[in-house]
């Protein structure tokens, strides 16, 4: 698969960087969540999940991490290494993130507020969605 990334332009002067992020513009929808994931433990890998009808966008602000991407056919790793470079995490793409390095802040950006019933968190019950949707 193809991931889709999104530029976040860079408003740096010699006083450093600045990034804004708007709702509906930077990213393509209205924002109505944002979490982030620091402090990640040595060698964890997490995620292992795909949303039925969430969107999110991800950038790590801080650090790097790696976050790959399996809309069911074929998986695609994404290096999260820049705060000006975001990927979308479509509906329906099982996903997880690995190799955080220690300062990673991952920022996620998400279309709606938190519901546990949106997750497939078993490979096997994603790919039965899939096949059903
Ligand atoms: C995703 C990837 C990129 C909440 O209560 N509210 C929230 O908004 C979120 C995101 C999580 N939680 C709770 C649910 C769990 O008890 O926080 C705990 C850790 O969440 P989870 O195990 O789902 O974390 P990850 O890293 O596996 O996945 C997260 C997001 O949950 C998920 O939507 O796409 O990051």
């Amino acid at each position: 698969m193809t991931p889709e990334l999104v530029e976040f332009k860079q408003l740096g002067d010699d006083r450093g960087n600045l990034i804004a992020v708007e709702s509906g513009r930077s990213v393509p929808f209205t924002i109505e969540r944002a979490y982030y994931i620091y402090n990640t433990a040595d060698g964890v890998e997490r995620g292992f999940h795909a949303h039925k009808a969430l969107t999110q966008v991800a950038v790590a602000v801080a650090g790097s991490c790696d976050m790959i991407l399996d809309d069911g056919n074929a998986e695609v790793s994404v290096p999260m290494d820049s705060p000006g470079k975001g990927v979308l995490i479509a509906p329906g793409v099982w996903h997880y993130m690995k190799s955080f390095s220690p300062d990673c802040v991952l920022l996620v950006f998400a279309d709606a507020h938190y519901d546990e019933s949106d997750y497939i968190r078993d490979y096997g019950e994603f790919k039965q969605w899939l096949k059903e949707r």
